[in-house]
């Protein structure tokens, strides 16, 4: 009678592990290994041009220093947009700034965030309200004066701070990978 029960639900188990499997329609693993390499093949495009990839975004530092707005165009240009969704997450700001920011630029690298149009209330570049900014110690200190993000590499932290808008400096781009 057990051995009877158990080859019932052996069997029973079998029966759906067979019609699961010819469930999954092929066409939605072929959908998902194309996606798969077309992103290791834009991974690899994307390293071969400067970008540096992290995770699921790639980044990479305009060659001019120019205004927010300027900058903004540039990594337009560039096949990305000013840096915002990957960093908005902290621990991974801080790793894109180890890796790329580092001690080489001794002054902020603009970032996606900005509070022009009303004074501290700052979004980014989406227009997302942004509550989990890192700002370094006394900023934002600008006030009405000072309505962009910058990331710079005080004390090795990556921390952010608020600059004149028209400030001339390099900017980080960024660029989503994962589908
Ligand atoms: C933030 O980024 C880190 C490092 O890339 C990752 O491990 C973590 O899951 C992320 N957190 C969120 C909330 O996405
Ligand atoms: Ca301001
Ligand atoms: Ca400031």
């Amino acid at each position: 009678m057990l051995r009877k029960l158990i080859f019932l639900i052996c069997s029973a188990i079998i029966c759906l592990m067979l019609a699961k499997s010819s469930w999954a329609s092929p066409s939605d693993n072929d959908d998902q290994d194309s996606n798969e390499f077309y992103e290791e093949v834009l991974r690899q495009v994307l390293a071969q041009d400067g970008w540096f990839v992290i995770g699921s975004y790639a980044y990479k530092v305009t060659r001019y220093r120019r205004s927010w707005l300027q900058t903004r165009e540039s990594c337009k240009e560039m096949g990305g947009y000013l840096a915002y969704q990957g960093i908005r997450n902290n621990t991974l700001k801080r790793e894109v700034g180890r890796a790329i920011i580092g001690s080489r630029y001794s002054e902020g690298i603009w970032i996606g965030l900005n509070d022009r149009l009303e004074e501290s209330e700052w979004i980014w570049l989406d227009g997302s309200r942004a509550d989990t900014i890192e700002w370094d110690i006394n900023e934002p200190n600008g006030f009405g004066l000072e309505n962009c993000g910058e990331m710079w590499d005080e004390n090795k932290k990556f921390m952010i701070n608020d600059e004149g808008c028209c400030d001339l400096h390099q900017g980080l781009c960024e660029r989503k990978i994962a589908l």
